[in-house]
């Protein structure tokens, strides 16, 4: 009888044991495995946020360096380009127009359109007509490419259009609409390689 309880007794400790270490192990292989896992999946991404971040700040760069330009202007009725060069490369073309004078809008505004060089004079002519309230652009007028607000002393306005506005082989030029202002403020507006 005794060793009949001392043989039930070690079974059911040896099975206590079992029940202890058996599991105990692959769990804790497991757990070091997803662990391992885990390290590697979080250095990829975090290599992979890098490599992202990387390319985000290339891809700013490049718009900054290639597919953007600020024009000045001043209280004397000059732009401080004569052309505009638009890389055919860039999907968007974002343009800077800021007026580093002190005068207000009302005598000496500026803003800069683009159209195709035929059809400088009538834009002009109807953006005279449309007058300052419309920034003398004739409203949803489909010849004009671009333009900026008009904007006086200390003020900037930016905008960006898309490259394939402009069409290859077509002449294009910018000017200010203001009337009398265009004599001084154009110039030509060249689709690069
Ligand atoms: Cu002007």
């Amino acid at each position: 009888m005794k060793t009949y309880l001392a043989l039930i007794t070690a079974t059911a400790l040896a099975l206590t044991a079992c029940n202890n270490e058996k599991p105990a192990a692959p769990v804790a292989e497991t757990a070091a495995v997803a662990a391992s896992n885990v390290a590697t999946a979080t250095a990829t991404a975090a290599s992979a946020v890098t490599e992202a971040a990387s390319n985000v700040a290339t891809a700013v760069a490049s718009a900054s360096d290639e597919c953007a330009v600020t024009i000045n202007s001043d209280d004397k009725m000059t732009f401080d380009t004569k052309e505009l060069n638009v890389k055919s490369t860039c999907t968007n073309f974002t343009l800077t127009l800021k007026h580093t004078g002190t005068q207000p809008k009302a005598g000496m505004g500026h803003n800069v359109v683009i159209t195709k060089a035929a059809d400088k004079d009538a834009v002009l002519a109807d953006g005279a007509a449309a007058g300052a309230d419309k920034d003398y652009i004739k409203p949803d007028d489909a010849r004009v490419v671009a333009a900026t607000k008009l904007i006086g002393g200390g003020e900037s306005d930016t905008i960006t259009f898309p490259v394939n506005k402009l069409a290859k082989g077509e002449s294009y030029v910018f000017f200010c609409s203001f009337p009398g202002h265009v004599a001084m403020m154009s110039g030509k507006v060249n689709l690069v390689d």
